[in-house]
């Protein structure tokens, strides 16, 4: 469904971009994709459209920017209504928001404190994150996604983050599969739809970038 031009500031790697994709694929929705050189040289558009963070995503609706993950997947639910993300009802949809919020502060920031730790604190940050997964897994419950039937807005926050998760093992030294089977088969669901598997990057790929990241922080 067109409704002007959509841009999107990208970088093959983030989480955050994905979260972009995947809402712009669920609602059918054509974008241009950017990729951007977030170590050799941000583009003038990035750094004008983002002055505050000056990161990606940067969303690019008919030439107005938006930043922030999480509030350009709630404007795509917004402008492009059908199928909807959020729940019909109030209460579901401040509850998604809830766990949206929890998303947002915790699994990004508890995946790098295990790759980018050494030694006795990996076991710790390890613990951290299992402890959070758990708290997902809680709110999963019986369900099949975080919003019930269907696929939706908390769906498409966390998905993309799981990407970085092969990294976190690998670095860890452990498996999400045996400490949390009920978030891992979630993933597996998630990673069935098309629109998830057409911009996930290869796990073993983010390894790699992960394990360069490393390095240029002297972490090895
Ligand atoms: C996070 C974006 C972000 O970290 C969101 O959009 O939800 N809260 C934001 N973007 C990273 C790439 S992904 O790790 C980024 O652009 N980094 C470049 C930089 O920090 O210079």
């Amino acid at each position: 469904m067109s409704k002007g031009e959509v841009l999107i500031l990208d970088f093959c790697f983030s989480p955050f971009c994905m979260r972009v994709k995947i809402a712009l694929g669920e609602k059918g929705v054509e974008y241009e994709s950017r990729e951007e050189d977030l170590f050799g040289g941000k583009s003038e558009l990035l750094l004008k459209s983002n002055p505050i963070h000056q990161k990606v995503p940067v969303f690019l609706h008919n030439g107005k920017p938006l930043c922030e993950s999480t509030t350009i997947v709630t404007y795509i639910d917004e402008v492009w209504p059908s199928p909807p993300l959020l729940p019909a009802c109030a209460y579901d949809r401040a509850q998604a928001r809830f766990w949206a919020d929890f998303i947002d502060k915790k699994v990004f920031d508890a995946v790098g404190n295990i790759w980018r730790s050494q030694g006795t604190a990996t076991e710790s940050a390890k613990n951290e994150f299992i402890e959070i997964l758990k708290q997902l897994e809680g709110a999963l419950g019986e369900k099949h996604y975080f919003g019930g039937d269907s696929f939706g807005f908390v769906d498409i926050l966390a998905i993309p983050l799981t990407s970085w998760f092969y990294a976190a093992e690998k670095f860890g030294g452990f498996k999400v599969e045996d400490e949390c089977p009920k978030f891992s088969a979630w993933m597996k669901k998630c990673m069935q739809k098309e629109t998830v598997a057409k911009v996930y990057p290869d796990p073993e790929k983010v390894y790699e970038f992960v394990a360069m990241m490393r390095k240029m922080q002297g972490i090895e």
